[in-house]
């Protein structure tokens, strides 16, 4: 069918990218051969070992361009306003104008990839369809794996002209002609300067966050930065959860959790690792689907003990992003099992040994594999109508003052828990690593509007929802004085989240703090675990110092909102402040 809509977005973009040859993906097996191959004549891609790695590929990235660039990430909405103070905002005929001369001839000696996908299950009313035009055969392999690409998506979208239109192109790589910009009143991503996964994978943060969480808030839903993964009991009983923890502060790991040997009969199923699309049911419960069909999770870290499931997820059928290369066709990244090796190439070409001065892999190196490839992957992972949320835990990564756990003590304090997320920042992003910053829901770089009406947005779904999920906050990421995490984390987790799930079903001992609901010393399940007495009061403490201390930068994040922030949410923070210095 032609869906005259998109032949002559196509045909204008033609116009002004000037590629040598345009081509429709319709995301088959061969097609798949034939990109690969191209890519590895071309130098794009190097085929990894066969045997011990089929129908994989390395790819090595700019220098310059192997992180999300946040200071160059725009969302342009007619008025400043409705971007927010904490978006980067242009006039969008500006923009329009601007970025246009970027795009000017920007594909002229390229070709030019129209790349329809589906965010979300086929056939699900929470999907949505979109077509990225992109020069990048790199982008278009990734959104293969990412996404249900090419005919899936021709077919549900029919002559419809309701699709995100997204544009890209890798222009000249160079920082300082790169822009990531949305138009959300247009549906409308353009993105050039970056070959990179969240710039340039439109489908992943710029479409299924940015985009999408516009659109959520007018049609009255949520699209946030959530793994969803289900919890199985002895008993056989499943309930799912949410959990919004900043970019590589978590996600991955937990929602492909394996259960240490103490803790007899539990199961985890993934249903997804990065973004939740989350709308009230015909119930009125919260439900929630994964709009992804991949992963494009962080590599450094992930070994068969951190992460069995990941490591097992890239074994065929995976592009890896700039980590190291080993003189066997097989690829390493630091945190990977056993001994460094003796030598390889690291993610900048170069001849590398243990001895060397700089990593192997980026820290923010990436492989990009197949949902349906986790072995713990959820039977309901692409059930149209999604799973029912019980419980939504916040987090960051916090050396002091966060605890192990905390439960709200109800929605809006909740949210006010989200809303108040500090994290220290990664490698996920260019800039320094390291900082604490605010970061509302992990959703700081991902909000495609004003942040304050975002948190009337949660405060409203929660007037919404029958039967609402708990709220709780986690940091894994405590430290003792020399630097050391004090929490195990990883598979030990599950230990926090069996006590979440206690609290759901009105069990688990906990004491009341000015923060909210902390575990009695006695109600985490600790057999087998090799920690100290003193470390897992330190992990379970609310210092009321500590916590004040913490006062200044909320008032003062929040202030940047002004009058447009909810008045629940001054109220939640006049609590905790009256809390901690009278309670
Ligand atoms: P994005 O894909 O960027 O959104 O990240 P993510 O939230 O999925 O993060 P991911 O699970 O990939 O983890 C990032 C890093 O944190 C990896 O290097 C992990 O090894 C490390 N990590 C994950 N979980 C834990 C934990 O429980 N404790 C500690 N100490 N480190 C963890
Ligand atoms: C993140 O940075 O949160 C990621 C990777 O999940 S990216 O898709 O590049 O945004
Ligand atoms: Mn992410």
């Amino acid at each position: 069918m032609v869906n005259r809509a998109l032949e002559s977005w196509v045909e204008e973009s033609a116009r002004r990218c000037k590629p040598d040859k345009v081509v429709w993906c319709d995301g088959s097996d061969e097609e798949w051969g034939r990109l690969t191959s191209e890519a590895v004549a071309a130098g794009e891609l190097i085929p990894l070992n066969p045997k011990l790695h089929p129908n994989s590929f390395l790819h090595r990235s700019a220098p310059n361009d192997v992180a999300r660039t946040e200071h160059l990430t725009y969302i342009n909405t007619r008025s400043k306003d409705d971007s927010g103070p904490t978006n980067n905002w242009r006039d969008p005929k500006q923009a329009y104008e601007q970025v246009g001369r970027l795009f000017e001839g920007a594909m002229k000696g390229r070709t030019m990839y129209v790349v329809p996908f589906v965010m979300g299950p086929l056939g699900s009313p929470f999907s949505k369809v979109g077509v990225e035009i992109t020069d990048s055969r790199y982008v278009a392999l990734n959104m293969r794996i990412m996404t249900r690409m090419g005919k899936p998506a021709l077919d549900p979208l029919g002559d419809s002209d309701d699709f995100t239109r997204g544009l890209h192109s890798c222009g000249d790589l160079k920082e300082e002609h790169r822009a990531i910009c949305h138009f959300p009143e247009d549906n409308t991503i353009w993105s050039v300067g970056s070959g990179y996964g969240g710039n340039a994978l439109l489908g992943k943060k710029c479409l299924a966050l940015r985009i999408a969480s516009f659109l959520a808030r007018g049609e009255g839903w949520l699209a946030e930065h959530m793994l969803i993964v289900g919890i199985q009991s002895p008993e056989g009983k499943i309930t799912y959860i949410a959990a919004a923890f900043p970019s590589a502060c978590g996600k991955t790991n937990l929602a492909m959790l394996v259960p240490p040997a103490s803790q007899k009969g539990w199961r985890v199923w993934t249903v997804g690792d990065d973004i939740a699309w989350m709308r009230i049911g015909p119930d009125g419960r919260l439900w929630a689907v994964n709009p992804e069909a991949g992963f494009f999770g962080v590599a450094p870290g992930t070994s068969s003990k951190s992460n069995p499931n990941a490591l097992a997820t890239t074994g065929m059928n995976t592009i890896f992003t700039n980590v190291l290369l080993k003189p066997d066709g097989t690829v390493w990244w630091e945190g990977l099992d056993g001994a460094p090796p003796e030598g390889g190439t690291d993610w900048r070409g170069r001849p590398w040994t243990p001895g060397s001065k700089e990593k192997g892999a980026h820290p923010n190196s990436r492989f990009t594999a197949p949902a349906v490839q986790c072995p713990c992957i959820s039977p309901e992972w692409e059930n149209p109508n999604g799973v029912p949320i019980s419980a939504i835990l916040f987090g960051g990564r916090r050396a002091r003052v966060a605890p192990l756990v905390v439960e709200s003590f109800d929605w809006a304090h909740g949210v006010f828990l989200g809303a108040t997320v500090a994290s220290e920042t990664t490698a996920a992003a260019t800039g320094a690593v390291g900082v604490v910053r605010r970061d509302p829901m992990a959703m700081l770089p991902f909000c495609g509007y004003h942040m304050a009406d975002y948190f009337g947005h949660w405060l409203e779904m929660g007037k919404r929802i029958k039967s609402s999920p708990r709220i709780f906050h986690v940091n894994w990421f405590r430290q003792d004085s020399s630097g050391k995490f004090l929490w195990p984390g990883f598979g030990e987790n599950l230990r926090v989240l069996r006590w979440v799930l206690d609290r759901v079903n009105g069990r688990g001992e906990a004491r009341e703090t000015p923060i909210g609901f902390v575990p009695t010393p006695n109600a985490l399940d600790l057999t087998g675990l090799d920690l100290s007495p003193s470390a897992m009061e330190t992990l379970l403490a609310v210092d009321r110092e500590a916590w004040r201390g913490e006062l200044p930068s909320q008032a003062e994040f929040f202030a940047k909102f002004g009058e447009r922030l909810p008045a629940a949410m001054k109220a939640q923070y006049t609590g905790l402040e009256s809390r901690l210095n009278h309670g």
